[in-house]
């Protein structure tokens, strides 16, 4: 038990039981501190458990979409696929579970609606949708950077007769695309999964489309026996190797500029990242995201792939994208834009077609009706703070919601002022959504853990960051994206796809090496950024 002068049963409650907060349970009870995880949804999984729609699939390899910090965890599991489904992602949440004896410390279909610190008691006290109130010197937050989803405020949506579902809150049961006009308004990274899968089936589909993203093929394929043996028996090594890279993924950059090398050298590049399949295509040169020149070589690059396979020229057209390439989240599937050619599928442009309105059986955009029996919502996600800002959390000095009104204000993306003793696990103002979500996890889940160590050495009951600290880091994280291209468009990043929400770019866009060093400087120089009592 940690050193506490509060009348709390519990040293830690966690917030969310994804692949964060199983993680931080299963490393606070090791330590041998007392914690519960509370989750609004009925078993673990956190996305994974609510994606559940149609060809919803990890764009990060499943070797390294899983944990490294048990070396029998690594070993003993086996991925099917390069690429892990959302069922398998799920069995294997629910692997670890078991395997480390956790399922006892969470409670399910538990949301928590309040969050309110007792300065008296120095703790925290949550309260329930259903009315229970638990407290804890800790809280710590694992409640997802893509979690909370966006509905949007389309006129008529509420009179539509047909069914409905969103990507991020798809039903458990089967859903049946035979015989049914389907519509599916969004084509972010969900969408276009979805968009693969249903044309195989649905007699016509609709694609309401308000901005074209670039998208790479996954080139997803069974995994063999000895890549597999390859990789385990040199994981902790490769895991290692991953931290060091920019996005915490083992990609090798192809160079320092796209400018530096000649038109063909640069097109082998490309096409070689191309055949090769997903995300690495990210890191084909490391001016990408600074040099808008460079960018347009990789963005000519798939322009002409994507008039290349469609064989439309108007809806060649309308699927490039006009931004600037990976400035929206890169999207990976199998065979995106060859479904385009496909006599059940039709692109509507809502650029060219507004959306009016929908009706209780169609969909009204620009002068046409669509008629629909089904309309898939795959319109994301209020990222990063979305979650957070649906439960009120009080601190010190007022709510956190009140604070990050201007956007979210933190120190590393793990602690904000005035807000004692809560963490954070991959939030605002760390690398998160811009790495691979398993290391990011990991890394806060240790630093944590090392800092509630550290306390309990030395008899401290609270921590937080200090104000200078938390502004000096939100100065440097938005100067740095500031000089970014991942700026000029209107990216999930930005908050850009919420009505009303302040313009910030929320991720720390300097890379995972520099953050973790910035993170373990924090600890070598016993926490100087923090005060502690
Ligand atoms: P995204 O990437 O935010 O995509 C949402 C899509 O929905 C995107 O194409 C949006 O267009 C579109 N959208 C949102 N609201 C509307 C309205 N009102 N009308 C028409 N179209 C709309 O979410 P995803 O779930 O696909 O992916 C989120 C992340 O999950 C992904 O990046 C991976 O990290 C995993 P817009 O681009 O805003 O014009």
């Amino acid at each position: 038990m940690m050193v506490a002068n509060s009348d709390s049963e519990l040293d830690a409650v966690i917030v969310g039981a994804g692949f964060a907060g199983i993680h931080m349970l299963s490393s606070l009870l090791s330590f041998g501190y007392s914690a519960i995880v509370l989750e609004a949804g009925d078993e673990v999984g956190g996305t994974w458990n609510w994606n559940r729609y149609p060809g919803a699939r990890c764009d990060t390899e499943s070797m390294f979409y899983s944990y490294g910090f048990s070396e029998a965890l690594q070993q003993e599991w086996n991925w099917s696929e390069r690429y892990p489904k959302q069922p398998e992602i799920l069995s294997y949440a629910k692997h670890v579970v078991e395997r480390f004896n956790l399922s006892n410390n969470i409670k399910f279909n538990t949301r928590v609606i309040n969050i309110k610190w007792n300065e008296k008691n120095r703790e925290w006290g949550l309260e329930t949708e259903e009315g229970e109130c638990i407290s804890a010197n800790f809280c710590i937050m694992a409640t997802g950077c893509l979690s909370s989803p966006n509905y949007p405020n389309i006129e008529g949506l509420d009179d539509f007769e047909g069914e409905i579902y969103h990507t991020g809150r798809w039903p458990k049961y089967d859903v049946v695309f035979d015989n049914k006009n389907i519509a599916v308004i969004g084509n972010g990274s969900s969408g276009i999964q979805a968009i693969t899968e249903i044309a195989k089936t649905a007699p016509l589909l609709n694609i309401f489309q308000r901005t074209a993203n670039y998208v790479v093929p996954a080139h997803n394929r069974h995994l063999n026996p000895q890549e597999v043996a390859d990789i385990k028996s040199n994981y902790s090594t490769l895991r290692e190797k991953a931290k060091e890279t920019y996005s915490g993924n083992i990609f090798e950059s192809g160079g320092p500029s796209a400018l530096a090398v000649s038109v063909d050298e640069r097109i082998a590049e490309y096409e070689s990242r191309w055949n090769n399949g997903g995300l690495c295509f990210m890191a084909a040169y490391d001016d990408l995201q600074s040099n808008t020149e460079a960018n347009r070589t990789a963005a000519e690059f798939i322009e002409n792939k994507i008039r290349e396979i469609v064989k439309d020229k108007k809806t060649a057209d309308k699927l490039i994208p006009k931004n600037s390439f990976g400035c929206k989240r890169l999207c990976v599937a199998s065979g995106y834009y060859e479904t385009f050619n496909l006599s059940n599928v039709n692109l509507v442009d809502l650029n060219e077609n507004p959306l009016k309105r929908v009706t209780n059986n169609s969909i009204n955009a620009g002068d046409s009706e669509y008629k629909t029996d089904l309309i898939v919502l795959a319109t994301g996600f209020d990222a990063m703070t979305g979650a957070l800002n649906k439960i009120n959390i009080s601190g010190i000095n007022g709510s956190l919601k009140e604070k990050w009104e201007n956007g979210p204000k933190s120190y590393l993306g793990l602690m904000s002022h005035n807000f004692p003793n809560m963490f954070t696990i991959t939030g605002p103002g760390s690398p998160s959504v811009l790495t691979n979500m398993m290391t990011s996890i990991e890394q806060h889940v240790e630093w944590i853990s090392t800092c509630l160590e550290y306390m309990k050495n030395n008899r401290f009951t609270c921590v937080e960051p200090q104000l200078k600290a938390e502004n000096t880091w939100m100065e440097h994280s938005n100067s740095l994206a500031g000089d970014s291209l991942r700026i000029t468009c209107n990216s999930w990043y930005l908050g850009a796809n919420i009505p009303g929400k302040k313009r910030v770019f929320m991720p720390y866009i300097g890379g995972v090496p520099a953050y973790r060093k910035k993170c373990e400087e924090e600890v070598l120089s016993d926490y100087s950024g923090f005060i502690f009592n």
